[in-house]
């Protein structure tokens, strides 16, 4: 494990507004600096989410400035690009050529696709945690509209399996990107017969994950970024429990600030139970939530983080919460390990402790489990989250994610979510 000393609350919060400060691009937050030198949707949901107790202004600009990207369509992009270091990461806008459609907004270059739709739940938390109720309440009148589009884009565009969830059209919609429940409609798809240039991965294999990684978001490019394309002719369609249940808690929060934002909440509460039913009859098997890949029809048989999504919703019935938790408590997740929550169980022939999303453990994960443990009044559950997650980056630092066995840090160093988290754990560690 890396060496680090250890430091009270008061230093650990000095280090993360460091990391903030420094990500922070007079806009909006990298994740990182160097590999992620643009602003990425939930990671700067995560950091708005942090930054909710503190400093009001800064996490609605936050999110204002991810919303910036948002497409006429509804459609909030995954990858708002920083102009000053357009195509210092791979996939650019060289790439994408947002510019070219008429949804994109017209000063903004962004991806083409989405990520998980935190912003919700990110609103609610900053209107329940702020400690300025004026610029809360303006917040939320002025974002309410976009995030209503964003939710009638998932609604008409993206259940593509007809039943009442939204699915993702590529690996990183789910921002849980190598996670091994992608592997099969990955390996499903047409061969690739030549290698993208990918910078930061191992040269010289072609047809690897990521080169299909492109070549489907080339694809889907392509095709003007058309909705009846995704439906009829895209070859990655899968439901994700994760994405699906972030969505579910973003409906529950837009239900519940309808009266501020001078909405309707009734549209909200129905797709509340629109998700939860279908959640559970397309995704529920042998105790836990799965992802459907829509092409071959099949729930993959690997179990990750991801499948605990579900548990964000308050009224998942208590029998499939007591199932969710026992897994979560067992060998099989953070039963075994010394550091919550391992990204993929650790059972799992695909398990790998260091390869991103395929074992380590990540903050934001861990977040959205804590929550979902508090939701369900898992006090204890909750606890050891919160501790274990502190600890982590006690002693690791703010890394982009963590070996679930020895907590030493892996990935990009300074990162943002972890610190912005960190604020928000360190706030709040006894009554979550
Ligand atoms: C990772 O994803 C990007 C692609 O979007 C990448 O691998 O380059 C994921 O960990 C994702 O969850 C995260 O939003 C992004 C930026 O931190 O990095």
């Amino acid at each position: 494990m890396e060496a680090r000393a250890a430091v009270d609350d008061v230093a650990l919060g000095r280090e993360a507004w460091s990391v903030l400060d420094a990500n922070w691009t007079g806009s909006a937050t990298v994740p990182a600096p160097g590999l992620y030198p643009h602003q990425w949707n939930w990671d700067s949901t995560f950091v708005a989410i942090g930054l909710s107790r503190w400093n009001t202004r800064r996490a609605g600009a936050e999110l204002l400035s991810l919303l910036a990207g948002q497409w006429r369509t509804g459609m909030v992009p995954h990858i708002v690009f920083h102009p000053a270091s357009a195509e210092a990461y791979f996939p650019g806008p060289s790439v994408w050529r947002s510019q070219d459609h008429p949804a994109s907004p017209n000063e903004v270059l962004t991806s083409g696709l989405t990520q998980p739709p935190l912003q919700g739940l990110a609103l609610w938390w900053m209107w329940r945690h702020t400690t300025d109720r004026e610029m809360a309440a303006a917040l939320v009148r002025r974002i309410y509209p976009m995030l209503a589009a964003q939710h009638d884009y998932l609604t008409t565009a993206r259940d593509l399996g007809g039943g009442g969830l939204a699915a993702i059209v590529h690996p990183w919609e789910s921002g849980m990107d190598d996670s091994p429940v992608w592997d099969a409609p990955l390996e499903a798809l047409p061969q690739v017969r030549y290698a993208y240039r990918s910078e930061g991965f191992p040269d010289g294999h072609l047809d690897s994950h990521h080169d299909r990684y492109v070549s489907l978001a080339l694809r889907y490019r392509d095709s003007g970024y058309d909705a009846t394309y995704l439906r009829e002719d895209h070859p990655f369609a899968v439901e994700d429990p994760m994405f699906n249940g972030i969505w579910l808690a973003s409906c529950q929060a837009l239900a519940e600030l309808a009266p501020l934002a001078g909405a309707d909440p009734q549209p909200y509460r129905e797709a509340v139970e629109r998700i939860r039913a279908a959640l559970l009859e397309r995704l529920w098997a042998d105790g836990v939530f799965h992802t459907r890949d829509l092409r071959s029809g099949r729930l993959s048989p690997v179990c990750t983080v991801g499948c605990f999504g579900p548990m964000l919703d308050p009224g998942l019935p208590s029998e499939r919460v007591a199932d969710l938790v026992r897994l979560l408590e067992s060998p099989r997740f953070m039963g075994a390990v010394g550091y919550p929550v391992p990204s993929c169980e650790i059972r799992a022939p695909q398990f790998d402790r260091s390869r991103y999303w395929r074992g380590p453990s990540w903050m934001n994960t861990n977040w959205l489990l804590r929550r979902a443990a508090a939701i369900h009044d898992q006090t204890g559950l909750a606890q050891v989250l919160g501790a274990g997650t502190l600890r982590l980056v006690r002693q690791a630092g703010f890394r982009e994610c963590f070996d679930p066995f020895d907590g030493s840090g892996r990935g990009s160093r300074d990162f943002s979510w972890s610190a912005a988290l960190t604020l928000d754990l360190l706030a709040d560690t006894v009554e979550p």
